[in-house]
């Protein structure tokens, strides 16, 4: 019984510890997130399969951009994939950001994550069933100033026809 209770104690802790320590290795990940994403895209443009697929890759949404301070990764898909992006909060402070695709892109999607702060995630999905060029953007906006968009928080999305 004793044993139990501390067993349990011993995993919360080990969590808790997990936890802290990804927190602090999170800023130094972003970088190699961002290569891989990168090598993910060329290897998506190689590829002309019939078959739709599961794309998946991970955002961090820093001030002022996706996996970096300005702007974010050209993503590639055709049509009929599943898009699965991985959120990561990463402003700095109280700042939030969010994931957005959708008619002030502009684009046919409606796709918006929530505004996240630092450390926080969510992996949002969509199917890419509309091919074009467009905007995803970050939809904040603070009381003064110019919006994150305008600051640069905005990237392309690029849906190919299959061919
Ligand atoms: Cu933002």
């Amino acid at each position: 019984m004793k044993n139990s209770v501390i067993a349990a104690l011993v995993t919360v802790v080990a969590l808790g510890g997990l936890g802290f320590y990804m927190l602090l290795t999170t800023p130094q990940q972003s970088p190699q997130t961002t290569t891989v994403t990168t090598q993910m895209q060329t290897a998506t443009i190689s590829q002309t399969t019939q078959t739709a697929r599961r794309i998946s890759l991970t955002l961090y949404l820093n001030d002022y951009g996706y996996n970096a301070s300005k702007g974010g990764p050209r993503i590639t898909v055709y049509v009929g994939d599943v898009v699965s992006i991985r959120l990561i909060g990463n402003g700095s402070g109280p700042i939030v950001h969010d994931f957005t695709l959708d008619e002030g892109s502009p684009s046919p999607y409606s796709v918006k994550s929530e505004r996240l702060r630092k450390g926080q995630e969510q992996v949002i999905e969509f199917v890419a069933n509309r091919e074009g060029v467009y905007t995803y953007y970050c939809s904040v906006k603070g009381f003064a100033g110019p919006s994150h968009r305008e600051r640069g928080q905005e990237g392309t999305i690029e849906i190919l026809p299959r061919t």
